[in-house]
């Protein structure tokens, strides 16, 4: 898999979430927004996936990756991403608490970024099933650069109880 070329830019894994609202048509709306930016280009999407929340008790989640390449900085691709869940009325209150519109990024090519506003690779990635699910589906050989293991490896480790594949 390439992950970084010149021209074409960085491949970047992106989870999404939402478990406020109609969050089916939030997160289809959110994907077709990212693709109508000229230095985003999709390039593949999960299924989506009903999810048990983690965290404060709140309703289940919807949850599902895509990946796409761009030559936005992570930093400027961070302030897209921020613009978009707030365009979806994403409110920031209570830490994980519930949310019209989540979008992280997961993986940035093979960068190890760390500043405190990003972190990449996120750093529950390996932990969540409602992240590894989705994600291993549409990039099953990328490796964690911080782990050195594919997420296909990284799936074996979690327990998917309560995450469950929806029919697209
Ligand atoms: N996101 C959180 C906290 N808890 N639980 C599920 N199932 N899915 C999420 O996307 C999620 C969560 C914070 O970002
Ligand atoms: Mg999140
Ligand atoms: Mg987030």
């Amino acid at each position: 898999m390439v992950l970084t070329d010149p021209q074409a830019g960085n491949l970047v894994a992106i989870a999404l979430g939402s478990n406020l609202g109609d969050s089916r048509t939030i997160l289809m709306a959110a994907i077709d927004q990212l693709s109508q930016d000229p230095k985003i280009k999709l390039q593949a999407t999960s299924h989506w996936y009903q999810t048990a929340a983690v965290g404060p008790p709140q309703p289940d989640y919807l949850n599902g990756c895509v990946s796409v390449l761009t030559t936005y900085s992570p930093k400027v691709l961070l302030e897209k991403l921020l613009a978009i869940e707030v365009q979806f009325g994403r409110v920031r209150q209570e830490r994980w608490g519930p949310r019209t519109l989540d979008l992280d990024v997961l993986l940035f090519g093979q960068s190890v970024i760390q500043t405190p506003t990003l972190t990449v690779p996120h750093p529950y990635l390996h932990e969540r099933a409602f992240v590894l699910a989705p994600l291993a589906e549409i990039c099953p050989g990328w490796i964690h650069p911080v782990l050195k293991q594919t997420i296909a490896e990284l799936t074996k480790a979690v327990d998917y109880t309560g995450v469950h594949r929806l029919a697209n």
